[in-house]
């Protein structure tokens, strides 16, 4: 049997994977109120294929509790937030979970951890644990997870795996549990190397948006169309630049990287830059914002609306979204959040100012500032026609009343 634990944004559709795919799969959260949600058959966040998958997996006997359980293996997939201040990973929950499980775990089981860790952080602060515990027997592996959200369900069937492991025969081992579902590659490593590669994967993402939000920059100076620029570019055989736009959000990509530049400062220079430039974006754009508003003469914030919440498109995550980052600069300059936010992604209430319908967003604006561009966007444009639009991720198309980063 396996007990994944942490039946979150990646816990749990690894966890319904694995039981989609003939594995006996128990998941576990600390959260009663989810473990509740999961057991009234209703999935916790919305993805691509999650409910089907949910459903399936249902059907295959998966269970969820609060509970830890005694079997062979565990799969922790817990959240490694990381510290605003000094830029380290705080692995407080891997720690917890680590200690949990070897509460219930009997001799030889495997501890797979997928969270996304900087390297070292298992041998900082996973193994003192099982050396303390005396539980030298226990099998540990590092599997790092690597779906993207919005497509999670195609990717954890296609993409390449890394395992990392202290024994090669236990990562082989594990490297064929997860073939049960996993169509990709599977890399068998060590298990430092696995935390590299993981951080090292979003660290290159990073700062290949962070060029492309630079570039945009210069083309605004320049007076130069960056997405026609980026666009030619990109039909060189080895040129593949990223999008630029409001900014970079989610859990992983404004994250991970700061570990490197946490752990090393002296070395990490380029990885520091490229990161401040990104988190440069959502300020950029309200000043583009303020420019755009002088021009057309609208001089009160209460007539622009934001449209998006959500820190990229067709997610319901609004984790370090840059709309949030925008709001909160916006704060600091104190011209308040005044700015009307509407997102059709997102039914609870998250911010200030938030409304719930378009219509409702749309009256009395004259301006709307398009920070993410959902699948509904199509649909949503041809009422916001007559109305000035800001459009950072150049998803709008072109007209008069368009203008871009
Ligand atoms: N973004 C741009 N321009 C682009 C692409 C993205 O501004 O051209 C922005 C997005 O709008 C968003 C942010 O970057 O705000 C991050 O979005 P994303 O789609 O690039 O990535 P995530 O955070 O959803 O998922 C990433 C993925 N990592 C890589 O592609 C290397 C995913 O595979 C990882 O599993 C995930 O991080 C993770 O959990 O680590």
């Amino acid at each position: 049997m396996i007990n994944v634990i942490g039946l979150g944004y990646i816990g749990l559709p690894t966890a319904l994977m694995m039981a989609t795919h003939g594995l006996e799969v128990v998941g576990t959260d600390y959260n009663e109120d989810l473990v509740a949600t999961l057991n009234d058959g209703k999935t916790t966040f919305k993805e691509d294929g999650l409910d089907d998958l949910f459903d399936a997996a249902l059907k295959a006997g998966i269970k969820f509790t609060t509970e830890y359980q005694v079997c062979d293996t565990y799969v922790i997939s817990v959240p490694t937030p990381y510290d605003k201040i000094d830029k380290k990973i705080d692995p407080c929950y891997v720690v917890s979970a680590t200690n949990t499980v070897l509460d219930a775990a009997p001799t030889g089981a495997t501890l797979i951890i997928e969270s996304t860790v900087s390297p070292g952080t298992i041998d900082r602060f996973v193994r003192p644990i099982l050396s303390e515990r005396n539980r030298g027997d226990v099998r540990l592996v590092h599997a790092p997870e690597r779906i993207i959200p919005g497509d999670m369900v195609k990717e954890l069937l296609h993409n390449n795996r890394t395992i990392g492991a202290d024994d090669p025969e236990v990562g082989e081992s594990v490297a064929e549990l997860y073939a049960n579902f996993c169509q990709g590659e599977i890399s068998v490593t060590d298990i430092r190397t696995a935390e590299m590669t993981k951080v090292v994967e979003n660290t290159f993402r990073a700062i290949n948006i962070a060029f492309s939000n630079e570039l945009a920059k210069i083309c605004r100076v320049g007076g130069m169309d960056v997405s026609e620029v980026i666009r030619i570019s990109n039909k060189h055989p080895r040129v593949n630049i990223l999008q630029p736009g409001p900014g970079v959000g989610g859990h992983c990509i404004p994250v991970d990287p700061w570990f490197l530049v946490g752990d090393y400062p002296e070395t990490a220079n380029f990885i520091r830059m490229a990161l401040q430039t990104n988190a440069s974006m959502p300020e950029y754009v309200l000043e583009r914002a303020f420019e755009v508003m002088k021009k057309e003469g609208i001089d009160n914030p209460e007539k622009v609306g934001i449209y998006g919440l959500t820190y990229k498109e067709d997610v319901d995550d609004v984790r370090e979204s840059p709309t949030l980052q925008m709001l909160e600069s916006m704060d600091i300059h104190l011209c308040g959040s005044s700015m009307r936010v509407y997102d059709p992604w997102v039914e609870r209430d998250e911010v200030a100012n938030q409304v719930h319908s378009v219509d409702e967003f749309l009256e009395g604006l004259e301006m709307i500032i398009v920070m993410v561009g959902h699948s509904q966007l199509k649909d949503d444009l041809s009422a916001f026609e007559d109305r000035i639009l800001l459009d950072p991720r150049n998803v709008c198309g072109d007209g008069e009343n368009i203008y871009k980063l």
